[in-house]
């Protein structure tokens, strides 16, 4: 695997662990991502492996979301193949066969949640600094239908209806309260809560759990698969107007003044 990311894969338990370190906040670049997807396929075609625990390496940060630099001042076509490979991402993310457990160290926006949402079940660090949600309008953006789906998958209609409107960011407990995360456990608890939660779902037959899965998931997951190509004209047409680039460089600006 790449540096990017780093994949523990243990034999004797079937599971494999997958840090993404990609410095300094794990955001979802087109590189990242297909790294990211490339690891996932090899994991997927080894039979051994059952399960896959996601984290981070990053000190405070799970995943900043989708690298916003490949979303500015880029091409129509350099943002189509940024977008395939988010929409790769999530399908082989959403649709996977193995036990998929989000060990969420950090902070966890925009995509980075969208990421954690894929999984089976989600360990949040219990610290008030941290934060997970959608907020893409609070950069001037929509959310896509598909991360719609999912988040409307995890927590419910009306929880959605609000979190994406309002671009809310939620603090660990509230995220626990909305169930848009499992489990709050204290920080340097996560990656072990996974490894034992784990254990658990690794008792049930996987044949029986796979398809039950697949019942769950398989209609949201169809829908994109269908319209792969227009969410994809869509996203450039959208991203690419020039109010939107504005929102996006203004957005930018603020991350950097914050940081000073
Ligand atoms: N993309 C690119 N660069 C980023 C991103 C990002 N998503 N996030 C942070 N960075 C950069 C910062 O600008 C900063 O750069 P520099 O060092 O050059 O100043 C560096 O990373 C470090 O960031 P911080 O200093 O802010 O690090 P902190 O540890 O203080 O905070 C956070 C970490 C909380 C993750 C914070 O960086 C943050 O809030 N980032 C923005 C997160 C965000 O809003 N992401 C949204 C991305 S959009 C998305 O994922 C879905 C888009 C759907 C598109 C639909 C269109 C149709």
């Amino acid at each position: 695997t790449s540096q990017k990311i780093k994949v523990d894969f243990d034999q004797s338990s079937g599971v494999a662990v997958m840090h993404m370190q990609s410095p300094p906040v794990n955001s979802l670049s087109l590189e990242f991502l297909t790294d990211v997807c490339i690891a996932l396929e090899k994991l997927e075609m080894d039979k051994s492996c059952r399960g896959l625990v996601v984290t981070s390496s990053q000190p405070k940060v799970f995943s900043a979301g989708l690298d916003i630099l490949d979303m500015y001042g880029k091409s129509p076509e350099h943002c189509a193949e940024f977008w395939k490979a988010v929409q790769e991402m999530w399908l082989k993310f959403y649709g996977s066969n193995m036990i998929t457990i989000a060990a969420v160290n950090g902070s966890s926006p925009a995509g980075g949640c969208l990421l954690s949402m894929t999984c089976d079940y989600r360990i949040m660090a219990d610290n008030p600094r941290y934060s997970i949600g959608l907020n893409e309008t609070k950069l001037g953006i929509v959310a896509p239908f598909w991360f719609k789906d999912t988040m409307v998958n995890t927590v419910g209609h009306r929880a959605t209806e609000m979190a994406l409107q309002l671009g809310l960011l939620y603090s660990p407990a509230e995220a626990l309260k909305i169930g848009l995360v499992d489990q709050l456990v204290h920080e340097d608890q996560v990656l072990t809560t996974a490894t034992e939660t784990m254990t658990k779902w690794l008792a049930i037959p996987d044949h029986a759990r796979q398809l039950t899965k697949s019942m769950m998931r398989k209609p949201t997951i169809d829908k994109l698969a269908a319209n792969r190509e227009a969410d994809v004209n869509n996203f450039v047409k959208f991203i690419t107007k020039d109010s939107i680039q504005k929102s996006l460089g203004m957005y930018l600006e603020m991350l950097k003044r914050r940081k000073a």
